[in-house]
């Protein structure tokens, strides 16, 4: 059996629209517009990275003794009404926004805020701190937003190419100097020097390395990261950058297909193994399309193949740690 179907099987009927904690999925549409409510707790902490390091992080966690960088993926229905209650628990101004969407303004240290808004355009959205910007975002307050179509199960936008499962694609670049001076409640005031990079919050840990294949530190086994599926399965990215640097998406195995830059619906759907991603909240859309690898002799069906970044210093951790950054694996099932 295949475990999106599953998936599928276990999501339908249910009026949430939350992505559960595996890797999702496909969507069932609703016939109606609902209300879905979530709530975000501002936490503080530290995570230790790929070379034993503890680099101070802020997020938008689900309890208020937990820090989960980025926040939790969500997808909701255009027309629904997004109810999301912020509950600050630090001394620190925050706020959560969505470029176009919606903008809580000021939440000040120690206060709730509940704010409430209609999904109105389908498409992928970073949610995220915008004050103090850019800080409060790099130092972790940020996560995926994403509106589905009305009415429909397999498209970005009605009319776009199809697609059968989707997976958020959330890369990040983390300076842990800047983060300690936000810790410190000072403005960095030095050069931008990313030493660490995540997919979805986790860095890779190459076969052999400790913690590899462990889902909770290693994006390869990752199932928000990882790609699973059979021939045919179109996948679609929805690839978000909150983080600094720009980055050259690349898979192997097959090419994807690009349909938005930035927001915008593109005329004309290229077919591509490198995607441009701009730093400071870049993003696009893609379908992988699952189908069989085109060069590959003799013929195949199966197999796993890398998704890496083409900026060298992304595939390393703690200044050359090299397969500790942000890649992960495509699984032809
Ligand atoms: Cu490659």
């Amino acid at each position: 059996m295949k475990r999106r179907e599953f998936l599928k099987v276990g999501t339908a009927g249910l009026a949430s629209s939350l992505v559960g904690s595996v890797g999702l999925l496909a969507w069932t549409p609703r016939a109606n517009a609902t209300t879905i409510s979530k709530t975000f707790y501002i936490t503080e902490g530290f995570i230790t990275q790929p070379d034993g390091v503890d680099v101070y992080f802020r997020g938008f966690s689900p309890a208020s003794n937990n820090l989960t960088v980025p926040g939790a993926q969500m997808i909701v229905q255009q027309g629904d009404t997004v109810r999301i209650t912020i509950v600050n628990t630090l001394g620190t101004s925050h706020s959560f926004k969505i470029d176009g969407v919606m903008d809580s303004g000021r939440i000040s240290g120690g206060q709730t805020r509940t704010i409430e808004f209609q999904a109105n355009v389908a498409g992928s959205y970073l949610y995220y701190d915008a004050r103090n910007a850019p800080y409060n975002r790099l130092v972790g307050l940020h996560g995926a937003f994403a509106v589905m179509p009305n009415g429909s199960s397999n498209e970005v936008y009605a009319g776009s190419p199809t697609f059968v499962q989707q997976y958020f694609w959330l890369f990040h670049d983390i300076d842990p100097a800047w983060h300690n001076a936000i810790r410190n409640r000072n403005t960095p005031n030095t050069p931008y020097k990313p030493r660490y990079f995540t997919l979805n919050g986790l860095s890779a840990r190459p076969p052999g390395a400790p913690g590899a294949h462990n889902p909770s530190i290693d994006a390869m086994a990752d199932p928000l990261s990882a790609l699973h599926g059979h021939i045919g399965d179109r996948t679609l990215l929805r690839v978000l950058n909150p983080g600094m640097c720009y980055q050259s998406v690349h898979t192997h195995g097959n090419h994807m297909e690009w349909i938005t830059d930035n927001g915008q619906i593109r005329d004309d759907v290229w077919s591509k193994d490198c995607i441009y991603l701009e730093g400071n909240m870049g993003k696009f859309d893609a379908i992988y399309p699952y189908d069989a690898p085109p060069d590959a002799w003799p013929p195949v069906t199966t197999g796993i193949y890398p998704m890496h970044l083409h900026t060298e210093m992304s595939q390393t951790a703690g200044g050359g740690l090299y397969m500790f950054g942000a890649l992960t694996d495509i699984y032809f099932e």
